[in-house]
């Protein structure tokens, strides 16, 4: 038996507005030094989309109106073949609240066209085209080993495909 350990689940939300995205510089923890969407993991007995919106509050101040689920993301890791992430990826498209400095995220406003992808977890490049152009996605990420503060993951393989619903 090779998958013992349970699949992960974590949510994944990027704000979206007219011509700009807001990302946060993670201060701490996993992602650290990397621009990232705001998400998590689920706490006992929440639902993703409640676990969705209170990251979304606690990282970034700002309250989710609208949100739809545009992707699932599944993460393997070569070093680790046991350790199998599930990333539910939302996008809020309508909130109220202003982004502000939290102990874990600073939040920043940027133009859809400058997205900061050399500082970002390896496969954003890939997917998040996608949930800027209005499409729906699933795929498979199978990285070297896991990020840390000072390396980043390297793709081995990945199947991505945009899905209709
Ligand atoms: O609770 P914690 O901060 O550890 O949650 C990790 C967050 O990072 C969560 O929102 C999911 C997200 N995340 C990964 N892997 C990747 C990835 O490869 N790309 C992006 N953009 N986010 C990721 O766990």
């Amino acid at each position: 038996m090779i998958n013992q350990k349970p699949k992960k689940i974590l949510t994944l939300c990027l704000i979206v507005k007219d011509t700009r995205i807001l990302l946060g510089m993670k201060k701490r923890g996993f992602g650290e030094g990397r621009w990232n969407g705001f998400g998590g993991k689920l706490e006992q007995g929440e639902t993703i989309d409640a676990a969705a919106r209170r990251e979304v509050q606690e990282e970034s101040g700002i309250t989710v109106t609208t949100m739809n689920e545009v992707g699932v993301l599944d993460f393997e890791f070569q070093s680790d073949p046991t350790k199998l992430m599930e990333v539910h990826v939302f996008k809020v498209t309508e909130f109220s609240g202003e982004a502000i400095e939290t102990e874990e995220m600073k939040p920043q406003w940027f133009e859809k066209n400058e997205i900061p992808y050399s500082q970002m977890w390896s496969d954003d490049e890939h997917w998040l085209p996608l949930l800027l152009a209005g499409k729906k996605f699933k795929g498979t990420f199978l990285f070297d080993r896991p990020s840390d503060a000072t390396y980043s993951a390297k793709i081995i393989s990945k199947n991505l495909v945009e899905v209709q619903k």
